[in-house]
């Protein structure tokens, strides 16, 4: 294995937020419990297929009754913020008023964080929609764009006065292209106009929840969480090079030109036609709203080629040979992670970057009360100091949220793709610090790594 960069805590601006990433249906279990109800992703996990290994999230990490414990984690882990997500079927009742029960876990949630010295940095929607709102037409009606408002105005309201920083959405991309285009996520739908509507009424729902959060919580931060991808031509051809254009334009600058004020990409609406979505007045100037952050969630690059017959697009993900690749495949690229900072900069020119997840999938194995899993940690090292490379070309990244505190339920994948720094045994809930955690422990605390 080639030698890792050596890295320092003091290589990072002062006050950098350092942490790990979690969402609630990943972790929580206690489904049941508290007067939540269901979700979309109860419903989806009964479908057979759905899930790779027939499993849901109904137990998870038991987090729901061991929070306790995985916050202690976090702080030994010496991290001094914490992303996680509220669930909305914790919080949603037929009446309309919110449940009492669920503002109360959150609201214990975030003062257990509060003692560790965790600064709490909530995602509002992780992509557990209460299933109530699904029967009534779920995202593609925008009438849930409100049903999110009202919700969002209940929990800022409740946690306002201790919480000053809030994640809208987590990766509007996957709750459209993945919940209602290829269907692979709840509620698992398979529509190309369906798709890019849910997606314009979760953009417009984050515009319209911006001023909900502004007025409930005096200087707030607010910002949302996007997957981009740096993306390139499969080979020098024309065709694909300009297939890559058209894959950048759903991929990246369907959100981001919205978000910076711009609008969806004219080159994109024109190749859509009749599938665009429906807009009405206004809706492209809420989306457009000033935020305090971009949430950037990096995973992998893309090679692309012009696929005629595929889609609307005309365009093909290529598999790139021999290159690095982590138990699920996906490319280890840290020099995309600058690349990725630098355009997002140079083009878009946020006011600030928070890394809100970054993370690998490994087949870990306990040996002798360990996981050596030193691939995790030469990902976690590569990553960060591709980081500092953006940081030194002066991309304003402000934090560093590692995905995951915990092994968890990994969506389509169940529990068969590990991702956390602690290894959970999903039988007996037993938590253990792998070597990558004790890696971003030893660099947290300052030492020589
Ligand atoms: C993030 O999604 C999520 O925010 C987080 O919840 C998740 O646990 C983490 O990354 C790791 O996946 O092979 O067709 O089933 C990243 C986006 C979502 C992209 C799952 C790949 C699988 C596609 N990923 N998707 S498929």
């Amino acid at each position: 294995t080639a030698a890792l960069p050596a890295l320092h805590r003091n290589d990072f601006p002062p006050g950098f937020a350092w942490g790990c990433s979690t969402s609630s249906y990943q972790i929580e279990g206690g489904v049941h419990e508290g007067g939540r109800v269901e979700s979309i992703w109860d419903r989806f996990c009964a479908r057979p297929g759905a899930i790779r290994d027939g499993s849901s999230g109904a137990v998870a990490c038991d987090h729901y009754h061991r929070w306790p414990q995985d916050l202690d984690l976090a702080r030994e882990l010496g991290t001094n913020a914490y992303r996680f997500s509220i669930a909305w079927p914790r919080i949603w009742t037929p009446g309309g008023t919110p449940n009492a029960q669920g503002l109360d876990f959150y609201d214990r949630l975030v003062d257990g964080m509060l003692e560790r010295g965790l600064q709490p940095w909530p995602t509002l929607y992780h992509w557990d929609l209460p299933q109530p709102l699904q029967e009534q037409g779920g995202w593609a009606a925008r009438d849930t764009v409100h049903a999110f408002t009202d919700y969002v105005d209940a929990v800022t309201r409740r946690l306002g006065d201790r919480v000053g920083q809030w994640i809208t959405h987590n990766e509007p991309w996957c709750t459209s292209i993945h919940g209602h285009l290829d269907g692979v996520h709840a509620p698992g739908q398979k529509d190309f106009a369906t798709a890019l509507q849910v997606n314009h009424h979760v953009l417009l729902s984050h515009g319209l929840a911006v001023p909900v959060i502004r007025a409930n919580v005096p200087d707030a931060r607010v910002g949302i969480a996007l997957s981009l991808h740096p993306v390139r031509p499969a080979s020098s051809s024309d065709d694909d090079a300009a297939a890559t254009r058209r894959h950048d334009g759903l991929r990246n600058r369907w959100f981001l030109d919205p978000l910076a004020g711009r609008g969806y990409p004219e080159d994109m609406l024109a190749l859509l036609g009749e599938l665009a979505p429906r807009t009405q007045q206004g809706d492209l100037d809420a989306i457009a709203v000033p935020t305090d952050f971009l949430g950037l969630n990096y995973y992998f690059p893309e090679a692309i080629a012009h696929a005629p017959g595929q889609g609307p697009l005309q365009t093909r993900v290529v598999a790139q040979p021999g290159v690095e690749r982590t138990a699920f495949g996906w490319e280890v690229a840290p020099l995309g992670l600058t690349e990725l900072l630098l355009r997002i900069h140079r083009e878009y020119a946020p006011r600030a970057v928070h890394i809100t997840e970054n993370g690998s999938c490994y087949d870990d194995a306990v040996q002798d009360g360990a996981v050596h899993d030193s691939a995790r940690r030469a990902y976690l090292v590569r990553h960060l100091a591709a980081l500092c490379t953006a940081i030194a070309e002066g991309v304003p990244v402000q934090g560093y949220f590692a995905w995951s505190l915990l092994d968890n339920f990994e969506w389509a994948e169940g529990y068969t793709r590990r991702f956390g720094l602690t290894h959970v045994d999903f039988t007996t809930q037993q938590r253990l610090l792998k070597d990558s955690g004790k890696w971003y422990r030893a660099f947290l605390r300052g030492e020589d790594v």
